[in-house]
C-alpha cells in the first residue's frame, strides 16, 4: 500500500470511496464528508429542532417522485409503444423536465461568483466597553456562514480575475442574525449608493458583445471612472495587488462604511470594523493569475475547501477601529461618512475584539451558499448604521434584491438564511411559505391571541435605534465639501507601498489602459493618474506609448501608511501547497520524508511525476498526484524538485502543446513549471538528482528563495522559512526610477 495513505490530499469527491463494479444492493444515500456541515437544524421561526443535521438530505433506499412514490423505471419515458409517442399521462417524466426546467435561479447582480464555509467567532469581550451586542461579550461563541466572492464577473467566470473581492459574514447571534457585509477593500468607488448602477453597468461587459467577462479591463469602466474621479481611490486599490489576492483565506475584510456602536450606558461610538486574517495578506502576480484563469478557473473556490478538508481552517480576528461620536463625524479631517476614504492604521490603530474559523465546508453550494442572502440593515442591539449615504441606499437594497432572486419574501426561512433566535414577526403568507402559524390575530394590538406578540423593552433585548440628532437642514440633492477630495488617499495609498508593489501598480495600469481602444479614455486616465503621482502617470504614459499630462490639481501630501502594504512579515504556512518533481531515479525514502515534513507543518504536497500511479523502488511507493502534463507551476506555493530530469514519453509539442523542445536533456513541461515558479518569486528547492534539473532548467544556484541541500530535512526546512514570507520578495528586480520618484 503507498506510504501517503496517512498524509491528507484534499479533493476527495465522496465520503466513501466507489466500488468498480456499479453497485447492486440498496442502501441509505451516503452521509456527508466528515469536512463538510449543513446550515444548523432549526426550524423556519428559529427553534432548535434537535433533527440529525442529514435530516433535510435525500433519505431512503429507493428513487422515488417528490411525493415519495417508488419508482421502477426512470430511463424511458412512458410511450404508446416501443416506437411510438411520449403520453401526457407520464407524470414522473413531466416531473422530472419540469424540475430540470426551472432549476437555475436570477444570479446575484454583482457579487455572483462566490464561495462558502462554516464556522464560530470566538469574542474576546474587548469591544463590551463599546456596544452592548451580545454575541462582542467576553468568551461568546456564535456560529457564522462566510460567503466569499468576486464583484464583476458571471456565476460561471474565473477566480483570479481583477477585481475587488466580497467578503460576507453571517453572524447567527441568541439576538438575531448580525450581517456584516464588506469587501476585500476599505474604500468604495461611489459616494452616494444612487450611482450604483452606474459604476456596475460601467464595469459589467459591454452591452451589446457582452464582453469581456469578469475584468476591468475594458473601455466602459475606465471611461467611467476616469469622468467620475471620486473613483479614483478605490481603482488604484484594484490595480494593485489587493486586486488579485493569492487565496480568499490571505484576503483582508473590510465593512468599508463607519457604524455606530452602542454600549449598555447608552454611549456611542463610530466604528470601522476589520478582518485581519492569521494567514497574513497575500497576492498572486499577474502572470500567475493570467494563466490560473485558464488552468484552474476554480483556484480561490477550491483553495478555501481544500484547506478546509486537509485541517487547515483559515481564521481572522475581528477588528475596531473606533473614533469618537463627534458631531462633525470626522477623525483626523477624514469625513467618517465618506465611503471612498479609509483611516489609516497609524491614525487608529485596529483593536481585536474576537476570533473566526471557517471549520465546515458546506454540503451544498446551491442550498447554503448560493441561496445565502446577507442584509447590511440585519443588525443586532448595540450596532447601528450611520448617514454614510452609500450604506443607507444599500439598507433598502439588499431585502429588495432578494425578493426576485429568491422568489418571494420567505427568503429567510430558507435553511441558511433562518435565525438561531425566536422568530415572531407578524410576516404571513406569500410564496414558499415554509413556517406554519399558530394563532388568530398576526395583528397588534389584539386581544384574541392573548396581546401577542409583545413589544421588548430595551432591558428585554431589543433593538432601540440610537437617537441621533439630525441637523435642521433643507431637503437637496447635495454632498458635503469634505466629499469633493477625489485624489488625496489614492496618493497617499501608492505612496505607501513598496517598490514592488508600486511595479505591480504601474504594470496593472498600463495593462487595463492598454487595452482599452479609445486614446480619449486612456488619455483622460493618464490625467487622473497626474493628479495622484507624476512618476506613476509617466511610466504607464510611457507603457501606453502616450504624453504624461500635467497635473491639473494641487493635491495634498498625507502622511503614508505602510500598514497597507502586504510585504514584511512571516505568517503560518498550513494550506501551502508544494509540488515535489519525481520520478523513477528519486529517492523515494526522501520524497517521503519531505513529504511528511511538508504534512508535518500542514501543508499539502503533492507528487508530480512523468506519469499518474505510482512511483515505486527498493519496496518503497509514493502515489503521484499530478503529472508533466496535468500539472502548472500555479498551483504550487513552492516546489521540490527530487528528479524528473528525463523527459517523459508524452514531451511532444504534438501530445503537449507546452512541451517544446527539451532542453539539455530536460522534460520541457519540468523546465516551464520551475521557470514559472522562479519568475513569480516562489521558493524553489532541490536536493540530490534534483540539483542537476535546476540547473538544466537555467535557475541560478544561490539566487533568492532557491534552496539546495542534501536532503529532504534540510530542503523543506528552509523552504518553510521562505513560504512564510510568501515570496522571496528579492527575486523581483528593484523598481524601476519612475516609481522612486514617486516618494
Ligand atoms: Fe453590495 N450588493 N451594494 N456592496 N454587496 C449585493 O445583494 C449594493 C456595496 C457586497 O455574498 C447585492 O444579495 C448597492 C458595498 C457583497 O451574497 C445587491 C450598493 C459593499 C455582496 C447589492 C452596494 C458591498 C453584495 C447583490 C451601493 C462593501 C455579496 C446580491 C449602495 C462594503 C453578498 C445581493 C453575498 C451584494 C447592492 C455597495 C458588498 C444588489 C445598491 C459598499 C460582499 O443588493
Amino acid at each position: 500500500m503507498p506510504a501517503e495513505d496517512d498524509v491528507v490530499i484534499p479533493g476527495v469527491p465522496s465520503s466513501e470511496p466507489p466500488a468498480f463494479e456499479e453497485p447492486t444492493s440498496p442502501r441509505e444515500p451516503l452521509p456527508p464528508k466528515p469536512d463538510q456541515r449543513g446550515p444548523e437544524a432549526v426550524s423556519p421561526t428559529g427553534s432548535p429542532t434537535g433533527a440529525p443535521a442529514t435530516a433535510r438530505a435525500q433519505s431512503g433506499q429507493y428513487l422515488t417522485t417528490a411525493q415519495g412514490l417508488r419508482l421502477q423505471d426512470t430511463d424511458h419515458s412512458l410511450k404508446a409503444g416501443a416506437r411510438g409517442p411520449i403520453l401526457l399521462q407520464d407524470h414522473h417524466l413531466r416531473e422530472k423536465i419540469t424540475h430540470f426546467d426551472h432549476e437555475r435561479i436570477p444570479e446575484r447582480v454583482v457579487h455572483a461568483r462566490g464561495a462558502g464555509a462554516h464556522g464560530v467567532f470566538r469574542s474576546y469581550g474587548t469591544a463590551s466597553k463599546v456596544t452592548r451586542a451580545g454575541f462582542l461579550a467576553a468568551d461568546v461563541e456564535t456560529p457564522v456562514f462566510v460567503r466569499f466572492s468576486t464583484v464583476l464577473g458571471s456565476r460561471g467566470s474565473a477566480d483570479a480575475v481583477r477585481d475587488t473581492r466580497g467578503f460576507s459574514t453571517k453572524f447567527y447571534t441568541d439576538e438575531g442574525t448580525y450581517d456584516l457585509v464588506g469587501n476585500n477593500i476599505p474604500v468604495f468607488f461611489i459616494q452616494d449608493g444612487m450611482k450604483f448602477p452606474d459604476v456596475v453597468h460601467a464595469a459589467k461587459p459591454h452591452p451589446d458583445r457582452e464582453i469581456p467577462q469578469a475584468q476591468s479591463a475594458h473601455d466602459t469602466f475606465w471611461d467611467f471612472v476616469s469622468l467620475h474621479t471620486e473613483a479614483q481611490a478605490h481603482t488604484l486599490w484594484n490595480m494593485s495587488d489587493r486586486g488579485i489576492p493569492r487565496s480568499y483565506r490571505t484576503m483582508e475584510g473590510f465593512g468599508v462604511h463607519t457604524f455606530r456602536l452602542v454600549n449598555a450606558a447608552g454611549d456611542t461610538t463610530l466604528v470601522k470594523f476589520h478582518w485581519k486574517p492569521k494567514q497574513g495578506v497575500h497576492s498572486l502576480v499577474w502572470e500567475e493569475a493570467q494563466i490560473i484563469n485558464g488552468m484552474d478557473p476554480d483556484f480561490h473556490r477550491r483553495d478555501l475547501a481544500d484547506a478546509i478538508e486537509a485541517g487547515a481552517y483559515p481564521e481572522w480576528e475581528l477588528g475596531i477601529q473606533a473614533f469618537p461620536d463627534a458631531e462633525d463625524q470626522m477623525f483626523e479631517g477624514i469625513d467618517l461618512l465618506d465611503p471612498t476614504k479609509f483611516v489609516p492604521e497609524e491614525l487608529a490603530p485596529v483593536q481585536p475584539v474576537g476570533l473566526m474559523t471557517l471549520n465546515a465546508n458546506p454540503t451544498n453550494y446551491f442550498a447554503e451558499t448560493e441561496q445565502v442572502a446577507f442584509h447590511p440593515g440585519h443588525l443586532v442591539p448595540g450596532i447601528d448604521v450611520t448617514n454614510d449615504p452609500l450604506l443607507q441606499v444599500r439598507l433598502f437594497s439588499y431585502l429588495d434584491t432578494q425578493i426576485s432572486r429568491l422568489g418571494g419574501p420567505n427568503f429567510a426561512q430558507i435553511p441558511i438564511n433562518r435565525p438561531h433566535a425566536p422568530v415572531n414577526d407578524m410576516l404571513r403568507d406569500g410564496m414558499h411559505q415554509a413556517a406554519v402559524h399558530g394563532g388568530a390575530a398576526p395583528y397588534r394590538p389584539n386581544s384574541l391571541d392573548g396581546g401577542c406578540p409583545f413589544l421588548a423593552g430595551q432591558d428585554m433585548g431589543a433593538f432601540v435605534d440610537v437617537p441621533q440628532a439630525v441637523a435642521e437642514s433643507i431637503k437637496e440633492r447635495r454632498n458635503p465639501a469634505s466629499f469633493d477630495d477625489h485624489y488625496s488617499q489614492a496618493r497617499l495609498f501608492f505612496r505607501s507601498l513598496s517598490s514592488v508593489e508600486q511595479d505591480h501598480v504601474i504594470q496593472a495600469y498600463t495593462f487595463e489602459l492598454g487595452k482599452c481602444y479609445e486614446s480619449a479614455v486612456r488619455e483622460r486616465q493618464l490625467q487622473a493618474l497626474a493628479n495622484i503621482d507624476a512618476a506613476l502617470c509617466a511610466a504607464v504614459a510611457a507603457g501606453l506609448g502616450m504624453p504624461a499630462p500635467e497635473a491639473t490639481e494641487q493635491v495634498p501630501d498625507r502622511d503614508p501608511s505602510p500598514s497597507v502594504s502586504q510585504m514584511g512579515g512571516t505568517w503560518p504556512v498550513a494550506g501551502r501547497v508544494v509540488g515535489i518533481v519525481a520520478d523513477a531515479s528519486s529517492d523515494l525514502a526522501e520524497v517521503e520524508a519531505a513529504r511528511k515534513a511538508l504534512d508535518a507543518e500542514g501543508m499539502v504536497p503533492l507528487v508530480i511525476a512523468p506519469n499518474g500511479g505510482v512511483l515505486s523502488s527498493d519496496g518503497l511507493s509514493v502515489t503521484v498526484q499530478r503529472t508533466f502534463l496535468t500539472a502548472r507551476s500555479t498551483e504550487f506555493d513552492a516546489l521540490i524538485v527530487a528528479g524528473g530530469k528525463q523527459p517523459a514519453p508524452d514531451a511532444s509539442a504534438g501530445r503537449d502543446a507546452k512541451a517544446g523542445e527539451p532542453a539539455d536533456g530536460l522534460d520541457p513541461r519540468v523546465a516551464l513549471m520551475l521557470s514559472e515558479a522562479y519568475r513569480h518569486a516562489k521558493a524553489v528547492g532541490a536536493w540530490g538528482s534534483g540539483s542537476a534539473v535546476l540547473e538544466a532548467a537555467g535557475i541560478p544556484q544561490g539566487a533568492a528563495g532557491v534552496v539546495g541541500g542534501n536532503d529532504a530535512a534540510s530542503v523543506t526546512t528552509e523552504l518553510s522559512g521562505l513560504i512564510a514570507a510568501h515570496r522571496a520578495w528579492d527575486r523581483f528586480p528593484a523598481a524601476g526610477a519612475a516609481a522612486e520618484q514617486g516618494n
